[in-house]
């Protein structure tokens, strides 16, 4: 049906649908989450997103008790790269590049260790992961297609980080005509103030690209 829920949030109540809604879960992934993958390669101290693996696995647990279909992405290439622009592989000059032998594997290439979700966000038989080349989650891949194929209009964004791959995928769905929401305390990113700010853009203008709540916010309109 196309009965809505209001669910108190920035900037003013999200109008759920329950019945067209999604959860995306972006990247939840051991390279940007555990040390010796490629945010680590990056120069960034990966312990701040560990914090957010048991909110993002409480969201996930409540989206599978309501029978939302569940999307999980990885930011990964293939094997032979051919799917890596070099201006990406080559961007930061870092020791270890996408491709390159990592204590975890090689960096962000698929079916390697570092590559897999953590353990506690795992998807379950039956859920969508989609393997996405860029930091947006519609470039490259067919997941337009398959929210249409689903129905689904309204998404619920969580993982990480917050200003790159969750707010490159929440404007692009926000373009494309989906109704977005972000799970604060669901997202995290390696700079505090980064979060703190695409938060504030994202929900900035009357929710110029959506709607920003906290998990318990959201699971208590729903209850
Ligand atoms: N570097 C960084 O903050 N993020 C990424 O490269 N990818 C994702 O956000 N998934």
């Amino acid at each position: 049906s196309d009965i809505a829920v209001a669910v108190p949030a920035r900037p003013y109540p999200y109008a759920l649908v329950p019945d067209r809604t999604a959860l995306v879960v972006i990247d939840m992934q051991r390279d940007f989450i555990e040390p010796g993958g490629f945010g680590d390669a990056l120069g960034n101290d990966v312990t701040r997103l560990t914090a957010i693996v048991p909110a993002v696995a409480r969201l996930l647990a409540f989206a599978r008790g309501r029978g939302w279909p569940v999307i999980h992405t990885r930011e990964s290439h293939r094997p032979d790269l051919s799917d890596c622009p070099p201006a990406k592989r080559l961007r930061g000059n870092a020791a270890l590049r996408i491709g390159d032998e990592g204590p975890m594997g090689r960096i962000l290439v698929q079916g390697e260790p570092g590559n897999a979700i953590v353990e506690a966000c795992m998807p379950l038989p039956g859920e969508i992961v989609l393997d996405k080349p860029g930091k947006g989650m519609f470039w490259n891949t067919a997941v337009h297609d398959i929210l249409a194929g689903l129905g689904v209009s309204h998404l619920v964004f969580a993982g990480v980080t917050t200003e790159v791959c969750v707010q490159t995928s929440m404007r692009e769905a926000n373009d494309r005509g989906f109704e977005c929401l972000l799970i604060e305390d669901a997202t995290e990113s390696y700079f505090p103030q980064f979060k703190a700010a695409a938060i504030e853009m994202i929900t900035a203008q009357g929710g110029i690209v959506g709607w920003a709540t906290p998990l318990a916010t959201l699971t208590e309109a729903c209850a």
